[in-house]
């Protein structure tokens, strides 16, 4: 271990780093032995055993407290892990960590299992130490970075960052769960807590159900558009930032796990825990921190009843409990630590005898290999958390049985329930539920031990840290931040593209002239567009079109476009190209086929109440939201059928209770050949931001520009942020004509 350098803080990280995690914990500890040697030693809980495995990995440093108040440390590298210790005085730790985030946010999110204090102190010492946070972080971030922030004690640091450091990619994750808005709206800080996480790109949480309440949260307090898993967060001049708020179930690195369990010494010391247990029968286990969320005396109750009801015996059945001290100086876990010693003393005095005892109480923190001996001795695993945003003890209990046996009870209100459904779920709060539930588990026959085991093992190795880090990092850096702004390589290529021959700009409208909005028809085109198209349409040589999925009705409605631009509405179907009207760019057979199509749909839809039918330019769709659901299927099962032989050549596209058939598959890509045609450029500039747009992408050549707006995989040569940005690239490529104009025409003409 490196040695515990004492340095004044000022001194900071002398190098930054392309990925920087920022918790509040460090994942090493300041330690000062009785003999006053100092030492750093690997601290436990949930995170660091989540995130080890990766910073190991990447050359990544990890900013956070040493878990010591008042001590200033250099930063270090400590076993392939560069290390940035942030200074915490104890006061701030009174207020910050014991005060608001584990006596205010801890019981508030955690369903109000305890009532939340609210200081206003707390909050101050909050807001200060997430300042200080997110000062390091942005000291140790490279241009950039990926910076990825964890948990609820640092909720405001991602807007913090976003101030201080534009450039950075920001990941947050919530590792307990998120509250339904009938409980958020209690914090009196609500709106900043949320303003704070925004400033992130990527938001994770456990489950589905958290992502759900933060965007419902979100929408009800301040109003931003949410689809999906994203939400747009307005920016300067009404442009949207888009942020993503989603689940990404956390797991554990199960292999080290299992590895640990085939170890011969943990396997027997597996087998002396049962000995020393008097040999039971069964073996209940539980291992939690002491908290008040984690149901421990609910588990003693249920178990209380089962020994006092006489359905087990001390001689057959042990409960251990390993509760590990946790949070020992804030107020409900001193009032739960005596409710849970008391209710362990009374039931070891009434039931316990000389050889056996009813519960095998231990309030320790032990080393991961005793915890893994534990868990290979105990036949029955019970987890039974009144909420819990996964639990790492279940999937840990999992990884190590690699003998397939055991049976693992789990509260469906921990996370772990939505992915580990072959185990036994119970509500904790029905005391005679967990009852049978555990009996049940006792008595399960080894053949639907296996079976379930063997289940939940696969969820659990398929589904490990790793799988977990990765996807969540992925999501970061490819779904996430492009810088803003025109970078220097895309200014380069518009000059040499764009300056000279005939041009046509085509642009995509939802997305890239326009922030995507909630409502369709509310979409506009950022301030500074109009006048830049303009700029455009006066040049000599210049063609501007607009290139849309919308029905070309609706794309005129939206961009309201000058009447030299052109326009290709529903994939390049409808056009209006120098005319008056909008022609659909249909052949007189697929005129025909529209007929047809028509026709058997209506004789369809006529006969099955709840379906109707929708005219496109290029087909027509069908319809079944409203008709019972095997009214539905049969009616579109009938008009596949029908059309398959009268109509082999149509695209069928299947959506949520619709089936739509088109006479003509038309792409953007089609709808750029199309304009090429009808303008004659030499050179095309195209920027889109979709997946569709990607088809227009493909049909440029040499001498031709795309332009990707967002993030995304893209076959586009250059990228930039957002719509925001356009009415810059064309103010530039005006600029760039002009320049080539003035130097090809005589002087002074
Ligand atoms: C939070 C969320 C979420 C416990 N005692 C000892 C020990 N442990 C280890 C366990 C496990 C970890 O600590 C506890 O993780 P949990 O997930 O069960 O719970 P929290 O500490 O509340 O963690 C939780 C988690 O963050 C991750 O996102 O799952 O919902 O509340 O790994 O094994 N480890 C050792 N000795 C002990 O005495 N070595």
């Amino acid at each position: 271990m490196s040695p515990a350098a004492e340095s004044p803080q000022s001194a900071g990280p002398k190098t930054t780093y392309s990925l920087v995690v920022v918790s509040n914990r460090l994942p090493v500890d300041f330690e000062v032995a009785e003999d006053g040697t100092e030492n750093w030693r690997t601290s436990p809980g949930g995170l660091v055993t989540a995130l080890e495995p990766l910073m190991r990995a990447s050359d990544g440093a990890w900013v956070g407290w040493p878990g010591v108040a008042d001590r200033s440390f250099a930063p270090f590298v400590n076993d392939g892990i560069s290390i940035v210790p942030v200074r915490l005085s104890g006061a701030e730790l009174e207020d910050y960590y014991e005060g608001f985030s584990n006596d205010t946010i801890w019981p508030l999110y955690h369903d109000v299992i305890a009532p939340p204090s609210f200081h206003r102190e707390w909050w101050e010492a909050y807001v200060r130490v997430n300042r200080r946070f997110a000062e390091e972080a942005a000291a140790a971030a490279s241009t950039g970075a990926t910076v990825w922030v964890h948990d609820y004690q640092l909720q405001l640091v991602p807007r913090m960052l976003r101030e201080a450091r534009p450039d950075l990619v920001i990941g947050f994750f919530n590792h307990i769960p998120f509250p339904s808005y009938g409980i958020y709206a209690q914090l009196p800080w609500r709106k900043q807590i949320l303003d704070g996480l925004l400033g992130a790109d990527l938001i994770g949480f456990q489950r589905a159900a958290d992502a759900g309440n933060f965007s419902s949260a979100v929408r009800r307090l301040y109003g931003y558009p949410t689809r999906g898993v994203a939400i747009d967060v307005p920016g300067h001049h009404g442009v949207h930032r888009r942020v993503i708020a989603r689940h990404f179930p956390i797991s554990i690195d199960a292999r080290s796990y299992e590895e640990l369990a085939r170890r011969p010494d943990v396997q027997e010391r597996a087998r002396q825990i049962r000995q020393d247990l008097g040999n039971p029968n069964t073996i209940l286990l539980g291992v939690d921190r002491l908290d008040y969320t984690k149901g421990i005396a609910h588990r003693i109750k249920a178990f209380g009843e089962l020994l006092e009801d006489g359905s087990v015996s001390v001689e057959d059945v042990t409960l251990v409990q390993v509760a590990s001290p946790s949070r020992e100086r804030v107020g409900p876990y001193i009032a739960l630590r005596d409710e849970i010693e008391l209710a362990v003393g009374r039931l070891n005095g009434d039931y316990s005898t000389i050889s056996h005892s009813a519960i095998s109480y231990h309030h320790h923190g032990y080393p991961r290999e005793e915890m893994v001996a534990l868990y290979l001795a105990a036949d029955v695993m019970l987890v039974t958390a009144l909420r819990d945003g996964m639990n790492l003890v279940a999937k840990e209990y999992v990884a190590v049985r690699f003998d397939r046996d055991g049976v693992l009870v789990l509260s469906e209100f921990a996370g772990a329930a939505d992915e580990l459904k072959q185990a036994v779920l119970i509500n904790p709060h029905d005391i005679d539920g967990l009852k049978a539930a555990i009996l049940r588990a006792i008595a399960m026959p080894r053949q639907e031990r296996l079976r379930r085991m063997r289940a939940l093992r696969r969820k659990v190795f398929d589904n490990d840290v790793a799988a977990w880090s990765t996807a969540f990092l992925r999501t970061l850096t490819e779904g996430a931040a492009v810088r803003p702004g025109i970078p220097d390589a895309l200014a380069a290529a518009l000059r040499d593209v764009t300056s000279t021959g005939t041009l046509l700009v085509a642009l995509d409208f939802d997305g890239t002239l326009a922030p995507h909005v909630d409502n369709p028809e509310d979409a506009r085109a950022v301030d500074g567009t109009r006048d830049a198209v303009q700029r455009l349409l006066d040049q000599d040589g210049v063609r501007v079109a607009f290139v849309s999925g919308r029905a070309l009705v609706s794309l005129q409605h939206v961009s309201q476009p000058q009447n030299d631009v052109l326009l290709t509405g529903s994939h390049g179907i409808e056009v209006q190209l120098d005319t008056p009207e909008i022609e659909l760019d249909l052949a007189a057979a697929e005129l025909e086929q529209l007929d047809t199509l028509a026709q058997v749909l209506e004789r369809i839809s006529g006969g099955v109440a709840g379906t109707w039918i929708e005219r496109k330019p290029a087909g027509l769709a069908l319809h079944t939201r409203l008709a019972t659901p095997q009214a539905a299927q049969s009616a579109q099962k009938e008009a596949r059928e029908q059309l398959s032989v009268l109509l082999p050549g149509l695209t069928v596209r299947e959506g949520k209770n619709v089936l739509e058939f088109a006479v003509r598959s038309s792409t953007k890509g089609d709808a750029l050949e199309r304009l090429r045609l009808h303008t004659g450029a030499d050179h095309v500039f195209y920027a889109g931001d979709d997946l569709t747009d990607e088809d227009a992408f493909a049909v440029l050549g040499k001498g031709d520009l795309g332009l990707k707006i967002g993030a995304g995989a893209s076959l586009a040569g250059y990228r930039v942020r957002g719509p925001e940005e356009v009415p810059l690239v064309l103010g530039m490529i005006a600029d760039f004509r002009d320049a080539a104009a003035e130097t090809t025409s005589p002087a002074g003409v």
